[in-house]
């Protein structure tokens, strides 16, 4: 009895401990891909469930241990029963007669019910130390329920009241904006061609325009090296006020861009150490589905002042260079999905997702430098293009500061105008375009 009821006392200790540990652990499968909002929440969420889950198996197994402790008091009562008969016995034998016979039987039974009393000792004292057991764990099981308590009411709030969600919804950001939204913020949007909405953040400007932001990269909050999974499903937070980094997932970018037949622009803006912004702008983008590897095609470098990087580099060191490192037609490549034109993984090799080639000129979804400024340390032994790069701006590798990728139809953006001189532009001829 008492070996089965220590295993089971153990076993509940092994699984308290578990539990506690999974408090800390951070579970990637539970989260809901659109629920790209509210820091903390997927994680407490799956947290405080996985707690209440368990709340019931630990309780059962407290009311078996219950169970079998009275189960030892019944035997205990019947050992102390046995022992009182046998005194009653014994003084009765020695009332009986004086007998040597009888001497002998009666020290006999006396030598049994020291034996007995011992026993019923140690079986108190085994009993007293499972009922510490007991009460321990159910210290601790209180101890659980109150975090359980305090993480659902943590995991209610941001969840549902602090994320302000605009109520306008359309296909995507400029069909939002058409709708009369005029505030940047989050939206939920569904383009023709997704099978449920999905939450976006919609840059809207003074001249009605709607941009759908696909990736914003700010001060290295987020790592961007992540797997073929992770940047399908996106990944990092959504913010209602622009803090935060993402990249928004493949699958989402490929429904943005096959949903219309109107051409859609993907406009990349960059901000280097010294403050500057440049942007470039490429027309008739689109993302293939998965099975073709979310392909990047477009129709044409659209303008910008930030250079053609997407069409490859010279580097000067070999013709072929430009050839190499251009990103039309280009599959995307993770570090567990080699799809590039290398022998190698550039990917792997340059900790991020992107559409590789043999490597990249251009290169958004590179490893952070705060300030720019790579060591011999960071380069490794592939040198110095694994940071944030939009080579034809600054003509070598440098890792720029901010980064955002965004959509936009066609009909929104006219040629040759920079972010403000075509704002400007745009601006004059109205919201009629
Ligand atoms: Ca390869």
């Amino acid at each position: 009895m008492a070996p089965s009821l220590l295993a089971i006392a153990g076993g509940l200790l092994l699984l308290v401990s578990f539990s506690s540990a999974q408090t800390r652990g951070d579970s990637i499968a539970s989260c809901t891909p659109n629920d790209g909002f509210g820091k903390y929440c997927p994680t407490t969420c799956g947290v405080s469930d996985y707690l209440f889950r368990y709340i019931p198996g630990v309780n059962r197994d407290l009311d078996n241990l219950l169970r079998e402790l009275e189960s030892i008091a019944n035997l205990t009562q019947g050992a102390e029963d046995q022992v009182v008969f046998m005194k009653d016995s014994t003084t009765s034998a020695q009332k009986s007669s004086q007998q040597d016979a009888h001497f002998k039987k009666s020290s006999n039974i006396l030598d049994d019910v020291l034996r007995f009393e011992k026993t019923v000792v140690e079986q108190e004292q085994q009993i007293l130390e499972l009922q510490n057991v007991l009460s321990a764990n159910e210290r601790r099981m209180a101890d659980l329920k109150q975090i359980s308590i305090q993480l659902q009411q943590k995991c209610s709030e941001p969840c549902k009241d602090s994320v302000e969600i605009q109520p306008i919804t359309g296909t995507d950001c400029q069909d939002v904006a058409n709708k009369g939204a005029t505030n940047s913020g989050l939206y939920f949007i569904k383009p023709a061609k997704a099978p449920q909405q999905f939450l976006v953040y919609c840059e809207i400007d003074n001249f009605g325009r709607g941009f759908t932001v696909i990736q914003r990269r700010r001060d290295g909050s987020l790592d961007f090296n992540k797997n073929w999974v992770q940047y399908k499903e996106g990944f990092g937070h959504l913010s209602p006020d622009d803090t935060t980094e993402f990249w928004l997932g493949n699958e989402k970018i490929h429904l943005l861009t096959v949903s219309s037949n109107l051409p859609t622009v993907l406009r990349i803006e960059l901000v280097d150490w010294e403050g500057n912004k440049r942007y470039a702008d490429y027309t008739m983008f689109r993302l293939g589905p998965e099975a073709d590897m979310y392909r990047l095609t477009y129709g044409y470098y659209f303008g910008g002042d930030a250079g053609d990087a997407f069409d490859g580099f010279d580097f000067g060191d070999d013709p072929s260079d430009k050839f190499y490192t251009s990103h039309n037609g280009m599959q995307f490549s993770t570090n567990d999905k080699d799809n590039d034109k290398y022998d190698g993984n550039c990917a792997k090799q340059d900790g991020s997702g992107w559409w590789m080639n043999r490597c990249h000129a251009a290169h958004l979804n590179g490893k952070y430098y705060p300030g720019g400024r790579y060591t011999e340390k960071d380069a490794g032994e592939y040198g110095y293009d694994n940071g944030i790069i939009w080579v034809t701006w600054h003509n070598r590798w440098y890792s720029l500061k901010e980064t955002t990728m965004k959509l936009i139809p066609l009909s929104r953006i006219t040629a040759g105008g920079g972010q403000e001189a075509g704002a400007k532009q745009f601006g004059g001829l109205g919201d009629g375009l």
